[in-house]
């Protein structure tokens, strides 16, 4: 698949998504957004890509809305609709997709562009990065689900700091908050996420999925429902054939092989 704006491969099961503007930070235009919605869907249907890697290319990982879009009157834009139409399906498909995803944090990470590292499941970051929820700064409000996820990452008090003041997060204090998983040495961020990605990807697709969606739903509700909602899934989990192959192979002393059904 070609595209303009991105660099889409996938590699030994793991789908890789490189927003690849550098001039710009890899700031976010409708072209951009609409590629990278496209290729959500692409690495969603794709049985050969059971994990996905986001990153930028160039010394950033996205800067947000490409400030650009913002040079008309006040008012001329109709931002509900851009929200709508672009953001709100591509954080959906983001955050919904029923495999692991990993961003891969190479640079700074500003508005909308930190949005979509905190979409993602897993934070692996280089020496160096920056978090801003750069919003405020021009005025704006977080949006593209940073007032979701970030609350939930790093607790209410941070994340509303981040939210009004648009401070700069460094990469240490982004590694003590939790706002990322692994902070790592610039030349080793891809060893270190693609040796994550591939032990993801040899894991069992459809309890992968599972667990996704019941991390997600204990977040956000209470025990009795959550203890309810495992029950559910761990019901399906074990009605897999992986599992099965889990267990013999743990008999056998050896490594299982998982087939996603
Ligand atoms: O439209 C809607 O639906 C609403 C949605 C809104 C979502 C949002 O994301 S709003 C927030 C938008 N993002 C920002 O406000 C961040 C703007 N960028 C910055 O504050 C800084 O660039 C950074 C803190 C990210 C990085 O700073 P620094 O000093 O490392 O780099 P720089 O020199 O500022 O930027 C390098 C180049 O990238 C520069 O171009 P030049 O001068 O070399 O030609 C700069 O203009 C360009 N750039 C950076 N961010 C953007 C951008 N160009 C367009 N849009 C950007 N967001």
């Amino acid at each position: 698949m070609a595209y303009q704006w991105l660099e889409f491969s996938i590699d030994d099961q793991v789908a890789t998504i490189a927003l690849n503007r550098p001039e710009t930070l890899n700031a976010l235009t409708d072209d951009v957004l609409r590629e990278l919605t496209d290729a959500l869907k692409a690495v969603e249907k794709s049985r050969d890509a059971r994990v996905l890697v986001l990153t930028g290319r160039g010394r950033g990982f996205c800067s947000g809305q490409d400030l650009k879009s913002f040079s008309g009157e006040p008012g001329e834009r109709d931002i509900a609709a851009h929200l709508d139409h672009y953001y709100h399906p591509l954080i959906r498909k983001l955050a919904n997709l029923e495999k692991p995803t990993i961003a891969m944090v190479n640079g700074v990470a500003a508005g909308a562009g930190m949005s979509l590292a905190l979409a993602c499941d897993l934070r692996i970051a280089a020496e160096g990065v920056r978090f801003s929820q750069a919003f405020v700064r021009i005025g704006l409000v977080p949006d593209s689900g940073s007032s979701y996820f970030l609350p939930r990452l790093i607790g209410y008090s941070r994340a509303l700091e981040m939210a009004m003041s648009g401070m700069m997060v460094d990469d240490r204090t982004a590694l003590q908050w939790g706002l990322v998983n692994r902070l790592v040495p610039a030349d080793r961020l891809e060893a270190e996420t693609y040796g994550l990605a591939k032990a993801l990807a040899s894991g069992p697709p459809l309890a992968l999925g599972m667990i996704k969606r019941e991390m997600a739903f204990g977040a956000s509700h209470s025990l009795d429902e959550t203890l309810e909602r495992e029950k559910d899934f761990q019901v399906g989990a074990a009605a897999t054939e992986d599992h099965r192959e889990a267990v013999k192979a743990f008999f056998a002393k050896q490594p299982p092989v998982f087939k996603g059904r």
